[in-house]
């Protein structure tokens, strides 16, 4: 793979999730070893520390329905701005969440240099949900709907100029959608290869029709990456687990695929919860698996 410039960025965000925790994603990562084997890769990489988010216990819930709105938008539009530069300089970045709704600004971003984005969202969740639809408020499971222009709420702001093509936008490894989420899905042109696809025709055929429809007519290629797309024995530190997900030799084949074909330009890996994990077992499946997505190779 060729040689790229690294910027990870953390964002201890956990406004858009019910269960307090995700905020330490950034620090279990990187306490992984995450520097070490991206350079063991033979990447040059910087980090850029954590944007700031005020703790929840210093805010109120005001909206029910799109719960920490203020200040969901606030971090996500900072997210935009330090992405959009960081892709502008040449860099691929590396964004450690926090929760999902950090999507929403890492694509924003991502948008205002590459305009027809391509996108592979790994999670057992849809996050196709709008503030019409969602059963729990909680805007983690919103961020695809924003970005694909769903929403008519504040929290597109940061989505003024581009939106992202569902079309260009396919899923691995979704099984379970609320009833409104599922019907806005199958009314949208995005690609699902839920668990049945995986399972019905292997991970190396599902990532080579994945790749086949986000390099068509794009300009770069996201890989978003909710840890929950694994099954839960695999990554216990899940504040929303599903069982019959991925294991780790699926979801590390997916990724070490993507590495061999090059094709990726920008990737963010969300929702590892330390509270909830034994041992830093999921921060260090999620360091790992950003090293294969990023051509760390056993020899
Ligand atoms: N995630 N569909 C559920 C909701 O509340 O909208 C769950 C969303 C989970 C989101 O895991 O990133
Ligand atoms: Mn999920
Ligand atoms: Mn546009
Ligand atoms: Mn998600």
């Amino acid at each position: 793979m060729t040689t790229k410039h690294i910027r990870i960025i953390g964002v201890p965000i956990d406004y858009g999730a019910d269960r307090r925790g995700v905020d330490m994603g950034p620090s279990a990562i990187r306490y992984a070893g995450l520097h070490e084997k991206l350079r063991q890769a033979g990447h040059q990489v910087l980090d850029s520390g954590n944007l700031k988010v005020p703790v929840p216990e210093s805010r109120q819930m005001k909206h029910p329905k799109l719960k920490f709105l203020d200040e969901i938008v606030q971090v996500n539009q900072v997210l935009a701005r330090v992405v959009a530069k960081s892709v502008h300089d040449g860099e691929f970045p590396v964004v450690l969440g926090g929760d999902h709704s950090i999507a929403m600004g890492t694509i924003a971003g991502l948008l205002r240099v590459r305009p027809r984005l391509g996108m592979i969202w790994f999670d057992a969740h849809g996050d196709f949900n709008t503030e019409e639809t969602t059963p729990s408020g909680n805007v983690h499971g919103m961020p695809v709907a924003v970005a694909a222009g769903l929403s008519q709420s504040a929290l597109a702001l940061p989505f003024r100029d581009h939106f992202l093509d569902p079309a260009k936008i396919v899923y691995v490894g979704v099984r379970t959608l609320d009833p409104d989420e599922a019907e806005a899905l199958r009314q949208s042109q995005a690609t699902v290869f839920s668990m049945h696809e995986v399972d019905r025709y292997g991970m190396r055929e599902v990532m080579a029709r994945a790749m086949d429809i986000v390099t068509q007519g794009t300009d770069g290629v996201h890989l978003s990456f909710d840890i929950d797309a694994l099954d839960p024995l695999f990554a216990p530190g899940s504040g929303t687990p599903y069982s019959g997900g991925l294991t780790d030799r699926e979801a590390h084949l997916a990724l070490e695929l993507l590495a061999e074909a090059d094709i990726l330009t920008s990737m963010e890996m969300v929702e590892v919860n330390p509270i909830l994990d034994e041992h830093n077992r999921t921060g260090e499946l999620a360091a790992n698996l950003i090293a294969s997505a990023l051509g760390h190779r056993i020899i």
